[in-house]
């Protein structure tokens, strides 16, 4: 039997996502992702936190399950660790994963389990309508900093590769082919696979939106990155202003 994309494709209801989300492209890159690797969606659960891009098990026909905000990585574990056959997803947010769930992602990444894990980071607490999120810009104006945000972001690419994580790549909302690529490197990795998605939130976070990333984003394997080399990857990381590396910044394998 081969599986076609609208197989992974629950159809009775629309995304109630806002009109240019980058969750769409999320949704659109997972769905070809598992139809290219033609893993039968009756393999796979998709894990989502809170939030937004948390809700995106809804629109896929395949198992899933709606964890606590903050816990979705050890929902997962549990799941890949009673049944290892699975392929098991995490779909959340920058909040979920860096503000209240972050010491689930550093331990996971230290335990190395057989997951994908894809963070949908916009900077806001979206679905709470615009909060600033541990990776909104310094003197970003939110409703929970009206002044204008006191702190430095926080690099989670930085964090994971410091920490052993032995997949790290950055997707971008804006190249959904990039993406589904990323994903099928990711769902085949064996052992922890992380992709922070650049996710532009039209609503709540205007300074950060496509003409913004559009300028900014570079694909490393269309450059001599090298892909295994940990130091590198960690000067990849640290590059967030100028010009903005996606693509896999690291890769080990086992
Ligand atoms: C324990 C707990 N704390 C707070 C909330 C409220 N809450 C729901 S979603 C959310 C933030 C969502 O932000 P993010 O994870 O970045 O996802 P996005 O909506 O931006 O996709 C918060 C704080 C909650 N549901 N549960
Ligand atoms: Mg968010």
């Amino acid at each position: 039997m081969s599986w076609l994309p609208n197989d992974y494709f629950r159809d009775q209801r629309k995304p109630n996502w806002c009109p240019g989300c980058g969750n769409y492209a999320t949704l659109v890159a997972l769905r070809q992702a598992l139809c290219d690797l033609q893993i039968d969606p009756a393999s796979v659960v998709i894990v989502g936190g809170i939030g937004c891009g948390a809700n995106l098990p809804y629109w896929m026909d395949t198992y899933s399950l709606i964890a606590l905000h903050g816990r979705a990585i050890p929902t997962a574990m549990g799941v890949k660790l009673a049944n290892p056959k699975l392929h098991v997803i995490v779909v959340a947010g920058d909040g979920d994963t860096y503000g209240i769930g972050l010491g689930h992602f550093i331990h996971a990444i230290r335990n190395d389990v057989n997951i994908t894990l894809l963070v949908g980071n916009n900077g806001v607490y979206g679905l709470t309508k615009g909060q600033a999120s541990p990776t909104a810009k310094k003197g970003q104006m939110t409703p929970s900093t009206p002044r204008g945000l006191l702190y430095d972001p926080l690099n989670p690419l930085a964090l994971a590769i410091t920490t052993g994580c032995r997949f790290v790549a950055r997707g971008y909302a804006g190249d959904a082919d990039q993406l589904a690529d990323l994903m099928k490197q990711a769902i085949n990795f064996d052992g922890l696979a992380y992709i922070d998605i650049l996710q532009p939130c039209v609503k709540y976070n205007k300074n950060f939106g496509y003409p913004y990333y559009q300028d900014r984003v570079v694909d490393l394997q269309k450059t001599a990155h090298p892909v295994q080399n940990r130091m590198m990857a960690l000067d990849a990381a640290l590059r967030v202003e100028e010009k903005i590396p996606t693509g896999i910044l690291f890769l080990e394998p086992k």
